[in-house]
């Protein structure tokens, strides 16, 4: 679909996804017309400019006008909004704010500067709208406030990126219509780094990609295709990412070259397009890289010569790119290589590349992924979910400031089902971020619908009792726990080139939902369902109702008709994607569900298992230890238990494996009935494209449903309580 012409235009496509402005509410501009007439701005940073011209062009979606703009001396009377940051923006926008002439934000009553005026909503000790500090501010807050007195509605902030978020947090409050004298919103991101990631390779391929091929890359040259980029950025920006990796972690022999002053340009012009969106760019570099196209004969950490190396290395990738955000790396993970060659440990290599980026401010972000993928089957003691607590505990305390770990969700790899992982709250002196897949490998690859934020809101909330106060994951990553600089969360990214960037139209949900998330870790996932839909469908009440049942429900429609109670890996190897019950059961993966003639689930416990469950701090890992009180959702994860084991539902567990698929089969048939509700209710290129996909589901959930039903019918010989047809 991604080469029809036209398709960035049209409101067919989906290509405009969440920015369309398609809400009119009423007549010209609805309620905020009369302050849209005017975007008041004075200054001459770019951050600013991109916020003041996304204003404008929402604007005049929106209302059909295009406003007057200017600095505050031609344009500072009368209705308008006002943008900037507070202390060297418009001299309206201090007003506002309740700043002194002099500057000074928050100065109360004695004429001190930054404290006292400021309550949580802005309001001073006399109930006026007080001042912010600029502590309440942060590096990328902002604060969005209506002044009857000034006839305005103003965005401020302390620092430019701030301005940006405010004012498309501002597009969201105005496209779901809240009343423009309510405005009075103070908000600061819970994660400093808000990260996407890319698994785009210089051949234009995407590992794991579902939603066509890369637009950065075609044929081992950049596309530069700016337009996208920069449509990309906005619909990043929006959201408030703030981090872009943009190549596969896994780092073949070309991409190597990027950090060279063959593509040094190229990743320079397209760092330029994000950073106008307050976007800073990575690159996934090759471990080995010294030796592959550094002419050195080693890559020892330890060894002067490569500590060399990437010193002068990031002083020439600096050069080009000034605010380069730093290196991820895959390193001694999936055959890449690492500093164990060298009989060194992970905390040497990455300190070793943290050094070379630390006076540049760069970040070594270092992952976690780290397992033996050449187990032998038949050796049951060693456990894949354990590798990287046993990799990366012992070495808490030993990384650089600028190192952070990169830690998947679970500890296996974005199953639908898993346990979070064990080294979230473990590593107390140790930056951490947070690893989530937005494309879907093991979750449909966005032919099926899956709704993923509930699942990562579990995550989050995930209650790690690493202190005796409430210590969720949220908490680790956000850096408030345990007091760390660099933190926060990266997710592998969902797009391609398809003309509606993410294949499945629905699947923008995650993408959108994700960096909703990312900012704010408490947002409901119902709430950030109805925000999309409105921004994305217009959504009047019915769509909203309809829409958002269907993706809230989706995750676990999608996991009864596959894997049951957390065992996951039921997939057909290498392209995981449809039911292979064995497909990893005979590999060298270390993704085993050990079902045979009596029972079925992997032994975690620390009494008579691998001891993975010990790993948890107490009273987690007793609640999982022991099968009466593991989750019912998660007990073939952590037990082996025989087909006839009575669930908490009360239902067995062969039982509970029909009911769910027959089950899930029906809902995904469902989907399909739900979602015709809404034709001739939007767009026919939207509605159809959602409908296929749907109708593929189900057909594909069938074979899903008697793929598993009938291997676990023959494989125990118990016959089905409701007598379905099982083959
Ligand atoms: O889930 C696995 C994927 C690999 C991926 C790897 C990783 C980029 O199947 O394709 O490699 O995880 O996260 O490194």
């Amino acid at each position: 679909m991604n080469e029809t012409a036209g398709y960035r235009e049209s409101a067919d496509s989906g290509y405009k996804a969440w920015l369309g402005y398609r809400r009119p509410e009423s007549g010209r501009g609805g309620q905020y017309a009369s302050w849209c007439t005017a975007v008041v701005s004075s200054e001459e940073h770019p951050l600013i400019q991109t916020a003041a011209a996304e204003l404008v062009r929402a604007i005049t979606a929106l209302t059909g006008m295009t406003p007057q703009t200017g600095a505050a001396s031609a344009a500072g009377e009368g209705p308008c909004i006002v943008i900037g940051t507070i202390p060297g923006g418009p001299p309206l926008l201090r007003r506002v704010f309740g700043v002194d002439t002099a500057g000074r934000t928050g100065a109360d009553a004695a004429g001190q500067p930054g404290v006292g005026t400021a309550g949580p909503n802005g309001t001073n000790a006399a109930g006026q709208p007080g001042a912010y500090t600029a502590e309440q501010l942060g590096e990328e807050g902002f604060a969005i406030r209506y002044s009857e007195a000034e006839d305005c509605i103003a965005v401020g902030a302390a620092r430019p990126a701030g301005v940006l978020h405010g004012v498309f947090h501002l597009l969201r409050l105005m496209a779901a219509g809240q009343p423009p004298a309510e405005l009075d919103v103070l908000e600061q991101p819970s994660n400093r780094l808000r990260m996407v990631n890319h698994w785009d390779n210089f051949d234009g391929s995407i590992e794991r990609g579902y939603a066509g091929r890369s637009f950065f890359y075609d044929d081992n040259r950049f596309l530069h295709d700016t337009e996208r980029l920069r449509d990309y950025a906005r619909l990043l920006a929006s959201v408030g990412i703030n981090g872009i990796s943009i190549n596969n972690v896994n780092v073949h022999r070309l991409e190597t070259l990027f950090i060279t002053e063959l593509y040094l340009p190229d990743v320079a012009e397209m760092a330029a397009v994000f950073r106008a969106y307050g976007i800073r760019l990575f690159l996934s570099v090759n471990y080995a890289s010294t030796l592959e196209i550094g002419a050195l004969t080693t890559a020892d950490p330890l060894d002067p010569q490569v500590q060399e190396w990437w010193k002068r290395k990031a002083e020439e990738i600096y050069r080009f790119i000034p605010d380069f955000g730093g290196f991820v790396v895959k390193a001694d993970s999936e055959n890449r290589p690492g500093p164990f060659t060298y009989g060194r440990n992970h905390a040497d290599g990455a300190n070793m590349l943290a050094e070379a980026l630390a006076p540049y401010g760069g970040l070594v972000i270092w992952r976690c992924f780290v397992y033996n993928c050449k187990q032998d089957w038949r050796d049951r003691k060693t456990d894949r979910a354990r590798a990287a607590y046993d990799h990366f505990k012992p070495l808490d305390g030993c990384f650089h400031d600028n190192v952070v770990l990169q830690i998947k969700n679970g500890p296996m790899d974005f199953q639908v089902r898993e346990p979070v992982s064990p080294l979230f709250g473990a590593m107390e002196d140790t930056g951490q971020v947070l690893e989530f897949q937005i494309t879907q490998e093991y979750t449909g690859q966005q032919r099926h619908l899956c709704y993923l934020v509930p699942q990562w809101k579990e995550v989050l909330d995930f209650n790690t009792c690493a202190a005796p106060d409430d210590a969720p994951v949220k908490r680790i990553i956000a850096g408030t726990l345990h007091g760390r600089q660099h933190n926060g969360i990266a997710a592998v990214v969902n797009v391609g080139n398809d003309a509606n960037w993410t294949g499945h139209l629905l699947a923008q949900a995650n993408l959108y939902g994700y960096g909703r998330l990312a900012w704010n870790p408490e947002l409901g996932a119902e709430e950030i369902a109805e925000e999309w839909i409105a921004l994305t469908f217009g959504g009047d009440e019915r769509q909203v109702k309809v829409i958002r049942g269907m993706l809230l429900d989706s995750w676990r429609i999608y996991e009864n008709y596959t894997a049951p109670l957390g065992v996951g890996w039921m997939v057909n190897p290498e392209h995981h994607y449809g039911p292979n019950v064995d497909g990893y059961e005979y590999s060298q993966w270390g993704t085993y569900h050990y079902a045979d003639h009596h029972g079925i689930g992997v032994d975690r416990t620390v009494k008579s298992g691998t001891g993975y469950s010990g790993q948890y701090y107490s009273p987690v890992a007793e609640l999982y230890e022991s099968p009466d009180s593991c989750p019912d959702e998660l007990l073939l994860f952590f037990h082996h238990v025989p087909y006839t084991y009575v669930l908490k539902s009360g239902k067995t567990v062969i039982q509970h494996i029909y009911d769910t698929h027959f089950e899930g089969a029906e809902q995904a048939a469902e989907l399909v009935a739900r979602w015709q509700q809404l034709a001739g209710e939007m767009e026919e290129g939207l509605y159809a494209q959602v409908l296929a996909r749907l109708q593929e589901q189900a057909e594909h959930a069938k074979e899903w449903r008697d793929r598993i039903n009938t291997y676990f019918f023959r494989i125990s010989g118990i016959t089905d309580q409701a007598g379905r047809t099982i083959y």
